[in-house]
């Protein structure tokens, strides 16, 4: 390795670059005026709200420019991912001075002016974050929540061999679960058919009141971790810039060579072996440069740098000062001309057009993003001559048209099915006739599905891991689903909410067109958890998935194969949005055609006229139900109603699109409410079945005209290793508490409905007494056939 990479006058020149950035990075979280400091500063110089993060930003700052250098150097393609992304004001300078940040926003120009509308918007009303946030050109990672920055920059690279993802990991961050367990991600990176991600510890040494761990371990064991999780790790470590530059420059050398003759051995000599990766460690002050010691506390390199080193200019007069020798100590005039324009010698550091970090396409996926190649879903049809045919499992019929899809797209290399351990199990097998689980580490003789590069990424029990690299691949303008078992996708409840986020604001940056959906299959759902019991049963993501933005969640619950392969053949192909589809893997009956599926979810929800018996004339009641164990429930009951009180005139709708009963105001799906009043009617008793928790439905209907008549059943947290039909039993919504309910809502039901009740109690216990003695659903429940 060559100590001393750099020449007097390039190390002199990215200094001044490293020290503009810094500059730039200390006037967005101070400057309201003055920006080039022209003259001495002032109160008034000084924004009112100080907001922001210094500590981890000079660091970062140092990481970009050298970044700069070596993306010339070798002509990379590279992006860079800021884990600790609150060290916003990095990103956002490093790009206004290779000039994206003014082809994009215009209105923050290369000049004086432009410098000063750049300062005054950070942290600022109507201005930007301090986040690398979407508004961040080159920012596929807002890194507000800390954790995913290595997860996602894993998928980032799936599939882009070119791509090298330079990804800043906080030392904080790094003690998070999804970023420990990410560092594995090296056992899943083909060589030659995916890219590269080079992480770079940024061992700063604090959080925002403590030292890390990693930064308080001996090296010997920070070192034995990293190459434990498979890594080659390369420290740069110190606080003086020349040697630090010198440092940096030869070890990012020194990772880029190996990363290519890596990529070189796998791509020209057919090595696939697992290569240890290289990374960087880079043990820098937090605040570096910046005040030492405020009010005789050292700040630079201890945590208080962490947030605003002089958080009181006002009051401080002190603080004034050491601000202004802060914000000197850049040396601004030598970076800047006299109308604020960066020095052209300098300038030219930086990468040029689409090699520029803030300009690569691959930071805003959705230039890249190309049309998946679809089969026709209806190939994939069940047969169903009659409501109630037997079906053999509805993701199974699924599986089929995912195999196909990843075999139409192999060519593409642009979809990928994720999951954790769960493809098999969630009954996604056939996906396994077109395609393999991409693994890079050892594999022995019975190992199933196992090679180097596949389109299923489901050998990682890690649901942070799925959803990171998901996001990461759709991010870069790939298109993917996550299946799931449904209890655990709470595990990743928070990153659905940050991509949630994400996908809302960039929704009206019109520089950045739309992404893929982000997919999820919850299979493995609450009420077939035979046998695992009440730890699977938790169907309460729907709840936090509905807390965010209606133009960007939809929630469907498809009640057959053919409804199901029709909504994922939808979601497949929507853009921006997260879909949420709930579906059953068991053998289960089917109750549409799929002329008519399409039909039933193309509206969303609908009165299922072959089972209702109130044509010509107003219904006594509304059966809903939402879900497919809640849909057989449903229709047996109707069952039941038909064949002991004839006379009751039955509706029964159904529920595909959740979002369908939110009001148009709330959701754009939602039904007006003339046709939800026409559907459930402005006075009649609903008795709505729902597959999970109660209260939604109430929440998402409380301003319909006949709210007050609709009583819903779901899952009440009532659940054990029990029958399929005890399941829903214990929750009171089988079949048998559904005619009760009607019952009791229907005086004109009279005696027969009283003794039609006695009749329910009576079987509810027979149930009882039969799974206890027989460990199964007695044979009526089992045998049970619509018609
Ligand atoms: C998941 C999560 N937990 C807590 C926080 C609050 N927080 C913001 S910054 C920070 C410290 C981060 O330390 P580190 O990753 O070392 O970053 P740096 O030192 O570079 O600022 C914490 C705890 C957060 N943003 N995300
Ligand atoms: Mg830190």
């Amino acid at each position: 390795m060559n100590a001393r990479p750099l020449s007097p006058e390039l190390l002199h020149k990215m200094d001044a670059y490293w020290r503009a950035a810094n500059y730039l990075s200390v006037g967005q979280i101070y400057l309201y005026d003055n920006p080039l400091l022209k003259r001495p500063l002032e109160l008034g110089d000084v924004k009112h709200m100080l907001l922001g993060h210094w500590g981890t930003t000079p660091g970062q700052n140092f990481i970009y420019v050298h970044l700069n250098r070596v993306i010339k150097k070798y002509d990379l393609d590279m992006i860079y991912v800021s884990g600790p992304g609150h060290g916003g004001p990095a990103v956002v300078g490093n790009t206004y001075l290779e000039g994206t940040y003014s082809e994009i926003y215009p209105n923050v120009g290369r000049d004086e002016e432009g410098l000063r509308r750049l300062f005054i918007q950070f942290s600022f009303p109507g201005g930007i974050p301090s986040h690398a946030s979407p508004e961040c050109p080159g920012s596929i990672h807002e890194g507000g929540e800390l954790g995913y920055s290595l997860s996602h920059s894993f998928g980032a690279v799936f599939d882009n061999p070119d791509l090298i993802v330079a990804c800043v990991v906080g030392d904080g961050e790094a003690e998070t679960g999804p970023l420990a367990t990410a560092w594995h991600s090296n056992k899943f990176l083909n060589p030659a058919s995916d890219g590269a991600v080079l992480p770079i510890l940024h061992l700063n040494g604090y959080k925002i009141s403590n030292p890390t761990v990693l930064a308080r371990i001996e090296h010997e064991e920070l070192e034995q971790l990293l190459r434990g999780y498979g890594w080659t790790p390369h420290f740069v470590e110190g606080h003086e810039p020349e040697a630090m530059h010198q440092a940096m420059a030869a070890t990012l050398d020194a990772a880029v060579e190996q990363i290519r003759r890596i990529q070189h051995d796998a791509r020209e000599g057919g090595n696939l072996t697992r290569p240890r990766w290289p990374m960087i460690v880079l043990n820098s002050p937090k605040g570096w440069t910046g005040p030492k010691v405020v009010d005789g506390l050292p700040v630079e390199g201890t945590f208080r740098a962490h947030q605003v080193p002089l958080a009181d200019p006002g009051s401080h007069p002190g603080h004034l000062k050491l601000l202004e020798e802060w914000l000197r100590s850049y040396r601004p005039q030598e970076l800047f001309d006299e109308r604020g324009r960066f020095k052209p010698e300098l300038a030219e550091l930086a990468p040029e057009g689409a090699r520029r970090m803030g300009a690569n396409p691959h930071a805003n996926g959705g230039m890249l993003l190309r049309e998946l190649r679809m089969p026709d879903f209806r190939d994939y049809a069940e047969n169903v001559p009659e409501p109630g045919s037997p079906g053999a499992g509805d993701t199974l019929a699924l599986g089929r048209f995912l195999r196909d899809v990843a075999k139409l797209n192999a060519e593409q290399r642009n979809f990928r099915v994720f999951g954790p351990d769960e493809t098999l199990s969630n009954r996604l097998g056939a996906v396994f006739e077109a395609t393999t689980r991409q693994w890079d580490a050892r594999t022995v003789p019975n190992d199933e599905f196992l090679a180097p590069s596949g389109r299923v990424l489901d050998s990682m029990l890690s649901e942070h891991q799925c959803e990171g690299w998901l996001e990461g691949y759709l991010l870069t303008g790939r298109h993917g689903l996550f299946n799931c078992y449904e209890a655990f996708i709470h595990i990743i409840d928070s990153m659905f909410n940050q991509h949630a986020k994400w996908l809302k604001v960039t929704a009206r940056l019109p520089w950045r067109p739309k992404i893929a959906s982000l997919n999820y299959l919850l299979a493995s759902h609450v009420w077939r958890q035979d046998h695992n019991g009440f730890t699977h049963q938790d169907p309460g993501f729907i709840d936090n998935v509905v807390n965010k933005k209606a133009q960007v969640v939809r929630v469907y619950f498809p009640p057959d194969a053919n409804c199901l392969l029709s909504v994922m053949d939808h979601c497949l192909r929507s853009r921006h949005y997260v879909n949420v589809v709930v579906a059953g893997k068991h053998p289960a009956p089917q109750w549409l055609t799929m002329d008519a599926a399409v039909k039933h979810c193309s509206e969303g929800i609908g009165i299922w006229q072959w089972a209702s018996n109130d044509q010509g004339s107003a219904p006594d009641v509304v059966m809903a139900c939402c879900g497919d164990v809640p849909t057989l429930e449903t229709l047996a009951a109707v069952s039941i109603l038909r064949q002991h009180l004839p006379e009751l005139k039955i509706r029964v709708v159904n529920v595909v699109d959740l979002m369908k009963l939110q009001p148009p105001s709330e959701h754009p799906h939602g039904l007006s409410d003339v046709d939800f009043d026409e559907l459930f009617t402005r006075d009649k008793p609903v008795i709505f079945a729902y597959h999970a928790y109660p209260w939604l439905i109430h929440r998402l209907t409380y301003r319909r005209t006949n709210h007050d008549n609709i009583h819903v059943r779901g899952y009440k947290e009532e659940g054990t290793i029990t029958t399929p039909f005890d399941m829903t039993v214990l929750n009171d919504l089988d079949r048998f508490h559904l005619v009760m309910d009607v019952i009791d809502r229907l005086p004109q039901t009279g005696d027969k409905g009283v003794y039609l009740k006695q009749q329910l109690k009576d079987k509810l216990i027979q149930h009882k007494q039969y799974i206890d003695k027989y460990g199964q659903d007695m044979p009526e429940i089992r045998n049970w056939k619509w018609g």
